[in-house]
């Protein structure tokens, strides 16, 4: 602590004089504020802060109403009007009240400030980023058990622009090693650009055909009157659409349409249904019926013992965290939040919902990118694979 300056002054007031004398009643005063901190795990935490009168001031620094020492991740600094504490390498310990006291006697100004970290000490789900060009041979190479089924069927469905399509020109990107366009993408349009029942069967860079076909349709829109009827997308889950059909909001496909298959195969259904969702607006979503609407044929895929999972689209501009850095994904507790939050309004638990960023300006490939999105692919490959198991045993 500092030394007080004691050197006589003439002063005209007894009260003024006493106050040089050692600052005696001068009350200590904080001149700037400390901020909230939202911190990333092994970043530094750092308060700054200006004070003035802190001659014979006791500095404190508080976490949670404890007093803070000196160690090797906690530093404690003041110089002239300048009082700064950092901490080290932030972890999930850190988080907290953090409360910088001045006192001087009987008198104390204190402010208190909280720290969140927008991450986890460590990721809670995990996955293979190196292995994405291994995930993919597999991928490629995979044989389906069930003999009367010739790929596996993966309808997308969610509202306009959550990302449907692109979700497929990623995926045939991946496998094609470089970036498609084939099912086409709409960029900021309020109603949906995808408007016929379209299928497109995943091909490697040999333009074999992979077993994975996925179908884009319209998407589900907020107002009823527009997006795709749901009992179409009902009949697509038993096979009954042929690809092509152009739909038509008011009136679903009906068993004399041209475009009604009325014996489907099991090659036919679909295996599993992708409800796809956009990060950064599920909040939104909440306030409109648009989970009715995707609840009432998730109920009907529950029937027909569908699997069903959600495709997290968007995360990008869900988190800045992950915008920076994608292998965060499993560490940002943003993502993890709007997961569960997907996983609430969906009832879909949450090892069924799979973040991914799909390709939407990049025109190179991105392995983080990939392995994400064959990781999610992967999983659905194994819930499709033993749904079509399933089918051929009963
Ligand atoms: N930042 C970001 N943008 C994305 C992502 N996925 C898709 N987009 C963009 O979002 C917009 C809508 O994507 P689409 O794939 O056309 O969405 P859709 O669900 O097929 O839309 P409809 O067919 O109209 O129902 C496009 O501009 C895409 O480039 C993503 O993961 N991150
Ligand atoms: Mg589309």
């Amino acid at each position: 602590m500092k030394v007080v300056d004691c050197r006589w002054e003439r002063v005209s007031s007894r009260t003024k004089r006493k106050a040089i004398m050692g600052g005696a009643n001068i009350k200590p005063e904080l001149t700037s504020q400390l901020q909230d901190q939202k911190v990333k795990s092994n970043e530094n935490i750092v308060f700054k802060c200006e004070a003035k009168n802190l001659d014979d001031v006791k500095v404190i620094w508080e976490k949670d109403g404890v007093t803070l020492g000196l160690s090797d991740r906690i530093s404690i600094e003041q110089s002239g009007t300048d009082l700064r504490l950092t901490i080290k390498g932030a972890k999930g310990a850190d988080e907290g009240d953090y409360t910088l006291r001045l006192s001087k006697g009987s008198d104390s100004v204190s402010h208190t400030v909280k720290v969140t970290l927008l991450e986890f000490d460590q990721d809670w789900r995990s996955i293979d980023w190196g292995k994405s060009v291994s995930i993919k041979h597999n991928l490629e190479d995979l044989t389906l058990k069930n003999p009367q089924v010739k790929h596996l069927n993966f309808l997308l469905h969610g509202p306009v622009g959550a990302g449907k399509s692109s979700v497929i020109n990623s995926i045939q990107s991946i496998f094609k090693n470089r970036v498609e366009v084939g099912a086409l993408t709409a960029a900021g349009s309020g109603t949906s650009f995808t408007l016929t029942y379209n299928s497109h069967q995943i091909e490697n860079i040999e333009k074999k055909a992979l077993p994975y076909v996925f179908s884009d349709i319209m998407g589900l829109e907020i107002a009823d009157k527009k997006g795709s009827h749901p009992d179409d997308i009902i009949s697509i889950l038993k096979g009954h659409i042929k690809e092509g059909t152009m739909f038509n909001s008011s009136s679903p496909v009906s068993e004399n349409d041209r475009n009604y298959n009325s014996s489907p195969t099991p090659s036919d259904k679909i295996h599993c249904l992708i409800s796809v969702l956009p990060a950064d607006k599920i909040s939104m979503m909440e306030k409109n019926n648009l989970f009715k609407k995707m609840g009432d044929i998730r109920e009907k895929a529950s029937h027909l013992d569908i699997p069903q999972v959600v495709f997290m689209t968007h995360v990008d501009l869900a988190c800045p965290l992950v915008k920076d850095d994608l292998k965060r994904i499993y560490s940002s507790k943003n993502i993890k939040k709007k997961m569960q939050q997907c996983s609430v309004l969906t009832g879909i638990p949450m090892n069924c919902i799979f973040p991914v960023k799909n390709y939407h300006e990049e025109n190179i490939l991105n392995g983080n990118m990939d392995s994400l999105l064959l990781d999610a692919l992967k999983n659905v490959v194994n819930f499709a694979e033993s749904y079509v198991d399933h089918l051929h045993k009963h």
